[in-house]
């Protein structure tokens, strides 16, 4: 596929890197830069985490045994936008700094020196975001939806804190969505046209589109919120003319393409790993693309269906509702797709294939009750339920966070340059999947026999499947520590990895030594034949 020619004896001196701290302080190579977004969002996993497992320790038993019930609103607010911001979104950036150049052929991001700076704006977020747990008054305690006027009048003071932590991590973001375009565009290979990219390339070309639409409309949200508590605008107030349900439109113009966000660039990687596993090219590769681009692109008009209870009119919760169906249809495309891939194919089933086969499972479980959801009389029933708890859990943690580690296991080789352990990464998973199905699928049936959400204590009826779901989260929480470990491992010792670990694996990125040169592609490989 490739031929790299040697050539690069001119004078630049450094072919490595810096030596020491300012490596990782000043560094604009995509390779450091992806792995500090991968440590950094790992270090989120955990504290995210934590406060998980404080709200399911509080939920063990019915009463209140452990926290007040306003700690325990801090600590859902505080789980939800760690895990949101702080977890699956930074992971996904580290994996496109690292693997798109890669996967196109490029030296490095387009822009190297504002992609130092997307990164070390997040730990400054989110230490002043987490320092709001010790300040008086507390934490947000609003949820991470923070709808106001529970955000704006009743609001503890921290919330100004935590306004100013969203900005920068949307600057955050939409730095990062520039780059990614902007390398996209720009430093593809000789050869590598748009329908022979990678799916993860693709897949991240649209979430970056969705960044750069949305972004602006959260940091939108939240300008109006610190207007609404400082400067005695009324956009939220009713009294002042203004509405809260309009906080809920434009929170969920930004919130709905938001999940999206956290979900295509998943689509991408399964769409790497289960064709490398199969051993057979990817099915209907054209499909998954156009599939991902009306994804994204409903995403945009289905909001109102996080709104179906606040009484909008009758029009309304039809149009939202049959939009929000159709999204049913690309999404199945890619669902079959990659059934048919596995169809007949000669498959294995190492860390990552078992990581992104779950993922195929869990994550339709997740579409399906979606769809519940999205019908609109129904969702009158289990809005606000633990119904709708189980149904994004479904599909951010075996979806979005599957994806993430099944990533980690496909390319750690090639990160590392060493094999990581086989035995662990499979002990890792198992505990994984079956921690996170006794945690979520539970909450399925409280949420219908009526439990609320966001709630420190409970009525009696629903003990049993509650005492099982804290089960699980613990389960789940202490399996993590396997991960960390295998990774440790990998990273310090281990088998060597040759360049291309997977037998099945396809792509420009197996056809560098592993570990990837700190500079890859300083001349540009040249590309021909299929994707
Ligand atoms: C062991 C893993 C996890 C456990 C045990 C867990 C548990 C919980 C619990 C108990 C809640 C509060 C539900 C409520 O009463 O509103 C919650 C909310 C939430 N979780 Fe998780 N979670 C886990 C992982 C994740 C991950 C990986 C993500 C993100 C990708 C995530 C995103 C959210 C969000 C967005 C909320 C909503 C928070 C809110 O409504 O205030 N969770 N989780
Ligand atoms: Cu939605």
């Amino acid at each position: 596929m490739t031929a790299i020619s040697h050539e690069h004896d001119h004078h630049e001196e450094h072919h490595g890197p810096a030596k020491g701290l300012t490596r990782w302080l000043f560094t604009t190579n995509h390779k450091d830069i992806g792995t500090l977004y991968l440590w950094f969002s790992f270090s989120m996993f955990l504290l995210g985490g934590t406060f998980a497992l404080v709200i399911r320790a509080e939920l063990f038993q019915p009463g209140l045994q452990l926290v007040q019930p306003e700690f325990f609103n801090q600590m859902t607010t505080m789980h939800g936008l760690i895990m949101v911001f702080g977890a699956v979104m930074p992971a996904f950036v580290g994996l496109a700094n690292w693997m798109i150049p890669m996967m196109i052929g490029a030296p490095d991001m387009a822009l190297p020196r504002m992609n130092n700076l997307s990164f070390w704006i997040l730990p400054f977020a989110f230490a002043m975001l987490a320092s709001t747990l010790f300040m008086e008054g507390g934490a947000p305690n609003f949820g991470w939806t923070f709808y106001a006027p529970l955000s704006t009048t009743y609001a503890p003071p921290s919330v100004t804190y935590f306004i100013f932590a969203i900005h920068i991590m949307g600057a955050s973001s939409i730095m990062g969505a520039i780059n990614i375009i902007a390398t996209i565009f720009n430093l593809r290979a000789p050869g590598m046209t748009f329908m022979k990219m990678p799916l993860f390339v693709w897949t991240w070309l649209i979430t970056a589109y969705l960044l750069i639409a949305v972004m602006p409309v959260l940091a939108g949200v939240v300008t109006m919120m610190l207007m609404d508590i400082h400067f005695g605008t009324s956009f939220f107030n009713a009294a002042g003319g203004g509405s809260p349900v309009l906080f809920q439109h434009v929170f969920w113009f930004f919130g709905h393409p938001e999940v999206y966000i956290m979900i295509l660039p998943a689509f991408g990687v399964v769409s790497a790993i289960i064709p490398a596993f199969a051993r057979k090219p990817l099915f209907g590769y054209t499909s998954m693309v156009y599939a991902t681009a009306s994804i994204a692109f409903l995403s945009f008009i289905v909001w109102a269906h996080h709104m179906f209870t606040v009484g909008i009119p009758l029009v309304g919760e039809l149009f939202f509702m049959y939009a929000t169906m159709l999204i049913a249809v690309p999404t199945g495309v890619k669902v079959f797709n990659w059934v048919a891939t596995m169809f007949r194919g000669s498959m294995t089933f190492e860390t990552p294939m078992l990581f992104a086969c779950a993922f195929v499972i869990l994550f339709t479980i997740g579409g399906f009750s979606g769809l519940m959801l999205a019908i609109a009389p129904a969702d009158f029933q289990y809005h606000d339920t633990y119904f709708v708890v189980a149904h994004f859990h479904y599909v951010l943690v075996p979806g979005a966070v599957f994806s993430i580690m099944a990533a980690t296991y496909y390319w750690l080789p090639k990160w590392t340059g060493h094999m990581y352990d086989e035995t662990l990464g499979k002990v890792h998973f198992w505990l994984s999947f079956i921690g996170v199905n006794i945690t979520f699928f539970p909450q399925h049936f409280v949420g219908l026999a009526g439990m609320p959400r966001r709630i420190p204590d409970y009525n009696l009826q629903f003990a049993d499947f509650n005492m099982i779901s804290s089960m699980g989260a613990f389960l789940f929480g202490i399996s993590q520590l396997v991960f960390l470990l295998v990774v440790f491992k990998c990273v310090f010792s281990g088998e060597k990895a040759p360049a291309k670990p997977w037998e099945g694996a396809e792509g420009l990125e197996w056809t560098v030594p592993s570990p990837a040169p700190y500079h890859t592609f300083t001349t540009p490989p040249k590309v021909d034949g299929g994707h």
